[in-house]
């Protein structure tokens, strides 16, 4: 058991979710997605019994080492899910109806090393992975950084906005498109989905928005906009009541910035799923370093966090 409202080491949490696939198989089976470039395994878990007929939802957190509360609020739902199995009738219907996969640290090798905090003050506001030092001429000198935006790195307009080819750049897209082990490894374990994947939600922090497709480009939206949009409102009405805590949704060009690169789009445009969100978690964008939020926050986040992504559980495990 993992006390919530704590961080803790990648290995606590890995560990966690190996005792748990062992002690409830009948609920939760360990997912291997693939092995960072460090060599950490990324793992997660499998929650409800799998058939051919259940739609698919995907689950993750912590492509982006610093923004831990992301972390907390997927390793938040998988205690939830476990503790709640037996009392709460909405997670009995998702369990008996869905397949949900949760992983909660897509980063490892990132998120240890904004652990290391302690020893490098600058290290806890690490974002990519820790992949091995490239070289660029900036047009002043050759720079050599360690280090992609994983997040940059999807096989969606790659390159094309709001990301940079400079490895000393914190949004550095990497060489190609899914060049990394960990881009590569998540996306092979998508498309091995494909068919059944009907939610696809990947949280990071921080401006408390809830953000569809596409990011490249203003207006932009898929065929299926109209639901898109409509379950995104919800979700963030549903949020708020918990504690009044306000998000606006949209697409990304829309109310933060347009960019290529990102997991969601990548899902949305090759996967074709149709609730395909990235949720930007507390504090809102006023907050100067909201990346590190107060333990006291971490519960009240995760809670009001789950009451919107059950919009999107509801409206997918209600098509059964
Ligand atoms: O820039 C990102 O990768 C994300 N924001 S973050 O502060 N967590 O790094 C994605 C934001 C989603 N934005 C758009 N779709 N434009
Ligand atoms: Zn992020």
């Amino acid at each position: 058991r993992l006390r919530m409202g704590e961080y803790y080491s990648y290995s606590v949490i890995s560990t966690w979710l190996e005792r748990i696939a062992e002690s409830l198989p009948d609920i939760a089976e360990l997912i291997e997605v693939g092995t960072s470039i460090e060599g950490r395994k990324i793992v997660g878990l499998k929650f409800g019994k799998d058939s051919p007929e259940k739609k698919i939802v995907v689950i993750d957190a912590g492509i982006h080492s610093r923004e831990w509360a992301a972390i907390h609020t997927a390793t938040y739902f998988i205690n939830l899910m476990v503790n709640s199995r037996e009392t709460d009738p909405q997670i009995q219907d998702y369990l008996k109806n869905l397949v949900i996969y949760i992983i909660p640290v897509l980063n490892p090798d990132g998120y240890e090393y904004t652990r290391t905090d302690k020893t490098n003050p600058r290290a806890r506001m690490w974002r990519k992975s820790r992949s091995a030092r490239q070289c660029a001429f900036d047009g002043i000198r050759n720079s050599c950084c360690q280090g992609v935006d994983l997040n940059r790195n999807f096989d969606f307009r790659f390159a094309e906005i709001g990301s940079s080819r400079y490895p000393c750049s914190e949004i550095y897209h990497g060489s190609s498109a899914f060049s990394e082990p960990e881009t590569k490894a998540y996306s092979q374990f998508l498309t091995s989905l494909k068919g059944r994947l009907e939610a696809y939600i990947t949280l990071h922090s921080y401006s408390q928005l809830w953000i569809y497709s596409y990011s490249h480009r203003k207006f932009t939206y898929a065929p299926d906009i109209d639901d898109t949009r409509r379950v995104a409102a919800k979700a963030v009405q549903e949020l708020g009541r918990m504690y009044g805590t306000k998000y606006r949704h949209g697409t990304g060009p829309e109310i933060i910035y347009a960019f290529s690169g990102g997991s969601t789009d990548w899902a949305k445009e090759t996967l074709k799923i149709k609730y395909s969100y990235t949720i930007e978690l507390r504090p809102g964008y006023e907050e100067w370093n909201g990346f590190v939020l107060d333990k006291n926050q971490l519960i009240p986040t995760a809670k009001e966090t789950w009451a919107g992504v059950g919009v999107v559980l509801d409206e997918v495990s209600s098509q059964w």
